[in-house]
Formats: C-alpha cells, sequence, structure tokens
C-alpha cells in the first residue's frame, strides 16, 4: 500500500505536516487554468520538481480539473477540445510517474453536503448531509444523457490511457443518490459501478475504493473489495455514520465502518494502491475554511496516524 496525502500544488504547511508524519508520495490537486497549464510540460515538470525537492513524489492526480471535466460530464460543444487537452497530458504524466487519475462523474453537483458544522466526539465540527435539508439548484440532466456522456469519454480517453500506462479510477457519487433535484447522478450502486467497468473494457479503467460511498450505498464492502481487487487502483480511508439521505462524517476510527478490519483485507488480498485519508473533522480551536471543509489540519494529523498504525499492524 501507498500512504499518500492529497496537497495542492501551492507549498503549504499541509506539505510539512504529510511529510513529518512519514508521508512519502502525494495526490495533487492541480490549480485551476490560469495558473496551470494542462497541456504543458515546462507547467507539469516545475509543479512536479517542487514536491520531489521537498522529498515528496507524486502519484495520482485527483480529480480531472473541473475547467476540463465539466464539458466532457455534460457533453457540451467544449467536449472534445476539453478531452484533447487531457489525453496531451498523459504522455507527460506518465514520464513523471505519475500513472493514476482519480476521477468522478458527478455533472453540476459535485460532492454534497448540508451542514459543515455537525458536532461530533468532543465537539469535532464534522459535514453531514440530510435529504430533508437539500436545496435543488436549477440544473437538469437525465441518467441517459450521463450514461452516454461517460461513455463517450471512455471510448475517446481509454485508448491514450492503455498507451500510456495511465490508470483511470472512477469515484463514486457522493452521496450516491440516484437524482438529487432534477440532476441524475449513475455511479450511485455497486451494479452500476460494475456496468461502468464493463461498458468499455480495459485494464486501465479501474475504481477508487472511496470506502464510505459504498458503504453509503448499503453495499457488502468486504464482498465489493474482494471481488474488485484487480480494479482497486486508490483508496479513500473513509468513515461514516448513517445511511446515503442522513449521514454525517465522524473521526475516522469512530464511524460505522471497520476500517482496521478493511485494512487487513485490503492487504491480504494483496492490494498495493495509493491511499489516502479523506475528509477530517474540524478540532478544538481551529479556524473554519469554508473552501476547504473536512482538509483542516489537525483532525488530518491524527487520521494519518491512525492509518499508519493500522497499516503496520497489517505487517504482524
Ligand atoms: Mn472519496
Amino acid at each position: 500500500m501507498i500512504l499518500t496525502d492529497y496537497l495542492r500544488t501551492k507549498e503549504d504547511l499541509s506539505w510539512a505536516y504529510a511529510k513529518q508524519c512519514g508521508v512519502k508520495h502525494c495526490v495533487i490537486r492541480l490549480p485551476e487554468e490560469t495558473e496551470f497549464d494542462i497541456t504543458s510540460e515546462t507547467d507539469w515538470k516545475q509543479m512536479y520538481q517542487k514536491f520531489v525537492d521537498f522529498g515528496l513524489q507524486p502519484v495520482v492526480l485527483e480529480p480531472i480539473p473541473d475547467w476540463l471535466h465539466t464539458h466532457i460530464k455534460l457533453g457540451d460543444a467544449k467536449r472534445d477540445e476539453s478531452i484533447a487537452k487531457l489525453v496531451k497530458a498523459f504522455p507527460i504524466m506518465a514520464s513523471l510517474g505519475i500513472n493514476t487519475i482519480c476521477f468522478n462523474f458527478m455533472a453540476h453537483i459535485g460532492w454534497c453536503r448540508t451542514s459543515h458544522d455537525l458536532k461530533e466526539r468532543g465537539d469535532g465540527e464534522v459535514t453531514g448531509f440530510c435529504i430533508s435539508d437539500f436545496t435543488p439548484i436549477e440544473a437538469e440532466i437525465s441518467e441517459e444523457t450521463l450514461w452516454q456522456n461517460y461513455e463517450y469519454f471512455l471510448r475517446k480517453v481509454l485508448p491514450y490511457a492503455e498507451k500510456y500506462g495511465i490508470q483511470l479510477a472512477l469515484h463514486p457519487d457522493d452521496p450516491p443518490i440516484a437524482k438529487l433535484g432534477d440532476v441524475s447522478r449513475i455511479m450511485v450502486s455497486y451494479a452500476n459501478i460494475k456496468k461502468a467497468m464493463e461498458l468499455v473494457p480495459s485494464d486501465y479503467l479501474g475504481i477508487t475504493m472511496c470506502q464510505v460511498c459504498y458503504y453509503l450505498m448499503e453495499e457488502d464492502l468486504e464482498q465489493v473489495i474482494s471481488e474488485m481487487k484487480e480494479k482497486i487502483f486508490f483508496i479513500h480511508f473513509r468513515n461514516v455514520r448513517g445511511n446515503r439521505f442522513d449521514f454525517r462524517e465522524t473521526f475516522h476510527d469512530d464511524g460505522d465502518i471497520p476500517m482496521a478490519k478493511l485494512m487487513k483485507l485490503y492487504t491480504t488480498l494483496g492490494i498495493d494502491a495509493p491511499i489516502r485519508v479523506d475528509h477530517v473533522p474540524l478540532m478544538a480551536n481551529e479556524e473554519a475554511n469554508v473552501h476547504i471543509h473536512g482538509y483542516s489540519a489537525l483532525g488530518r494529523l491524527y487520521a494519518i496516524g491512525y492509518m499508519r498504525g493500522l497499516l503496520e499492524n497489517c505487517l504482524y
């Protein structure tokens, strides 16, 4: 298993924290369009070198930047040029050893919460979702269109992924609810994820095992992990309490998901993918940043330490 942390490309404290926690690899989140040209070898190399000089090796790109991916998901007039830009990055990424892309196929609405300050253990603040608090947005897309756009994307992109050895790791919808207002969502069940894998089969198409999403789908996590072991390219190590219509995030050691058991399962099955902790509680005296709920520093230190402990335990 490759322990990673999720970092922005502009150096901040989280880089140092990750390194101090013994993390050697990272998942990168690219800046917006104006700051970073995804087709530019120079931009990639500069970004890459900053991480490497710091002592962190980038291995995963997450997500496909919205300014490209939105057009691909919606299948609008800019879809083809967006796909062309994306695949232009593949040989550059491959040359740098960034061989995995975590992507999702949620259109209009990304990961969605209705609360950001629910009190968890010791008053740590977490995000949550309750369908009765959800306010629909003025947008619409059908299941059928989403499947068509998804298939179109795969047919265009997979030949390049195969050529350059880039693994595409599909992230399920969060929350996995089939319809939010008039916005349909398709990656909401294991059956649909399997369909998504089989539509255009490829060794370079797999999944991000985002534990919480599969749990909220009411799937048997151990069964999914065992059956999909060849397809698990990336893992989001996260916990939660509740169901898809009403849930809250928790400290990593304190939700419904048996984290130690799953870690043992991954390693027993020989899964050797990058893994990162996901959303963490905001802890006492920490300032909330409305732009990055779930990504505060202190909770992260705790979560990374917890994950390292579980990983180490799997060695014995
Ligand atoms: Mn996730």
